[in-house]
């Protein structure tokens, strides 16, 4: 398809206008509700007119801000530029940014952080207000109307059915081949008259290639030609290798006790260098004919559909590095048979997860000895990220996984604490904990026991004496012996550190 022939429907050729042209279309405290998934399908271009909008508002004395609903984290040049301008009232459901993140924990800007396959159902229910405009990234548009999906799909059914008004952003970077990869299910409906999902298989197409779009509520139309913000993946480190083998030596046992099939059940991953090393693991392990149905497609995954290991991947988002993208549209036609993007109220559906037997493996910044663990907030008090679909999955699937090393800031920080600061995903929905010191089999376990196996396997050897001397005065000193704690020091572990200078 050439750049000129991504327009195909008519009634729109009248609405293609300059990036500046539709920011100015974008009224101060409109939801916008925008495309993007983990750095891939974000508008490129008006976020960017819009932030120098708002810029020029403010500098004229002018408030203007706008509240940005998303897939997941975006890039620069659409959280970043809108949070430097200080253009955000309200960001929701997951975000990555540096200066948003600055922004956030500076009390600057509002952050709602809540599960994923919330957010699309939140939209229909009301809960989160009106959504006032959808701004969404496109591969090409159909001569009825109908839209090609960009490369993550994400919430935009959801912006496209809910909003007043459409942007779309036509981007000519994205391959055309993508056509047909994506599955976009419409029959999903409100409570009192949900039916059931009908994925049988992690590979069942239920819906349609296409987003559909009622071109009357269509008011700009910009053309662009810009890449992804691709993430580069630093090459496996000792930590993450053998947090990978681990995980395998985990699964070869499972298969062995009759737990788990010999090719697995289907793997769910989360983003990052871990959860792309356990990838490249699983690429070299003994496991075949391998299936994912997951959020997020990285390298390590895109790689094994490459070697034949995985048979099929479904998601809402790739999320890939620059050589993984040249091997994505090198080989487009092989991977659109076997990669299948759906919204991301699909991939993460907790009624799907559940049912399919999803073994869930996630980072996390900390976990307390009891199994509790926080994946978003560093201290307690100072967001990261966000949750994410890590509990989407951690709570439906057959096996969660939490992983992370067992220290960080080069030793000063243990990752196992008595108690955690924040907790995401409760011990009731964590099954299985692994650094790269071994892996706590959490099942089957109370609290104390829980301790003892997190602690000896899991802890770093420099915290363990700290760790165990604070479970053995808790059993003794605490009111409850069920999951026994000192609770003026437990939440104080971090600031004990900070005054002893390993902070
Ligand atoms: O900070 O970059 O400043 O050095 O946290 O840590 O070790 O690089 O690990 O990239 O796997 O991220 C939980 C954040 C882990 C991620 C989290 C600091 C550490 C570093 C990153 P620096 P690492 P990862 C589906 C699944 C929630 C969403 C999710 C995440 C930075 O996995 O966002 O799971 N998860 N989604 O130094 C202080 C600690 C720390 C710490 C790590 N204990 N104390 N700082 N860090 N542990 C995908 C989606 O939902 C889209």
């Amino acid at each position: 398809m050439k750049k000129e022939s991504r327009i195909l429907c008519k009634s729109l050729e009248g609405k293609i206008m300059s990036a500046d042209e539709a920011a100015a279309l974008i009224d101060s405290g409109e939801n916008v509700g925008m495309s993007g998934f983990t750095g891939s399908g974000y508008p490129k271009a008006v976020p960017l007119a819009l932030a120098n909008r708002i810029e020029k508002a403010h500098e004229d004395g002018e408030k203007f801000r706008i509240g940005v609903w998303t897939g997941a984290s975006t890039a620069p040049e659409l959280d970043g530029a809108l949070a430097k301008v200080d253009g955000v009232e309200m960001r929701l459901p997951y975000q990555s940014d540096p200066v948003c993140r600055k922004r956030i924990n500076a009390g600057e800007m509002e952050y709602l952080d809540i599960h994923l396959s919330h957010v699309a159902q939140f939209v229909w229910f009301g809960f989160l207000g009106k959504l006032d405009v959808a701004l969404i990234e496109v591969t090409g548009i159909l001569e009825d109307g109908r839209l090609i999906p960009s490369s993550s799909v994400g919430n935009n059914k959801t912006w496209l059915d809910r909003a007043d008004k459409v942007i779309l952003e036509v981007n000519s970077w994205q391959n055309p081949h993508l056509e047909g990869m994506h599955d976009i299910y419409y029959g999903t409906h409100l409570p009192p008259d949900r039916m059931p999902i009908p994925i049988i298989s992690p590979h069942d197409r239920i819906g349609e290639p296409y987003l559909r779009c009622d071109p009357a509520k269509v008011i700009a139309v910009v053309e662009t030609h810009s890449p992804d913000r691709n993430s580069g993946f630093s090459p496996p480190d000792a930590n993450s290798r053998l947090i990978a083998g681990h995980i395998l030596e985990f699964f070869e046992h499972e298969v062995k006790k009759g737990r788990l099939p010999k090719n697995l059940l289907p793997l769910q991953s989360g983003v990052g260098n871990i959860a792309n090393s356990v990838m490249e693991g699983l690429n070299k392990g003994p496991f075949d004919n391998l299936i994912a149905y997951t959020e997020v497609l990285q390298d390590g995954m895109l790689e094994m559909i490459h070697s034949g290991k995985m048979i099929s991947a479904s998601a809402t988002a790739f999320s890939l590095s620059d050589a993984a993208l040249v091997a994505l549209h090198d080989n487009l036609d092989e991977f659109r048979h076997k990669i299948i993007l759906r919204p991301q109220e699909i991939s993460n559906h907790p009624e799907v997860i559940r049912r399919l037997g999803i073994i869930a493996m996630n980072g996390m910044i900390e976990a307390d000895i009891y199994g509790n663990v926080n994946s978003t907030h560093v201290m307690g008090t100072s967001i990261m990220n966000g949750i994410g679909g890590s509990g989407d999955f951690a709570r439906n699937a057959y096996i969660s996984i939490f992983m992370t090393p067992s220290q960080a800031k080069n030793g000063q920080i243990s990752c196992i604490v008595p108690m955690a600061s924040h907790v995401d995903h409760t011990e009731h929905d964590v099954q299985v904990i692994v650094t790269e010191q071994g892996l706590a089999d959490l099942r089957g376990l109370s609290p104390n026991q829980r301790a003892k196996v997190i602690i000896e396997n899991c802890a770093h050897p420099d915290f363990k004496p700290a760790l165990r001397d604070y479970h053995n005065r808790a059993y003794k000193q605490s009111f409850g012996k069920h999951t026994p704690h000192l609770l003026d020091e437990a939440l104080s572990w971090h600031q004990r550190y900070l005054n002893t200078g390993r902070m």
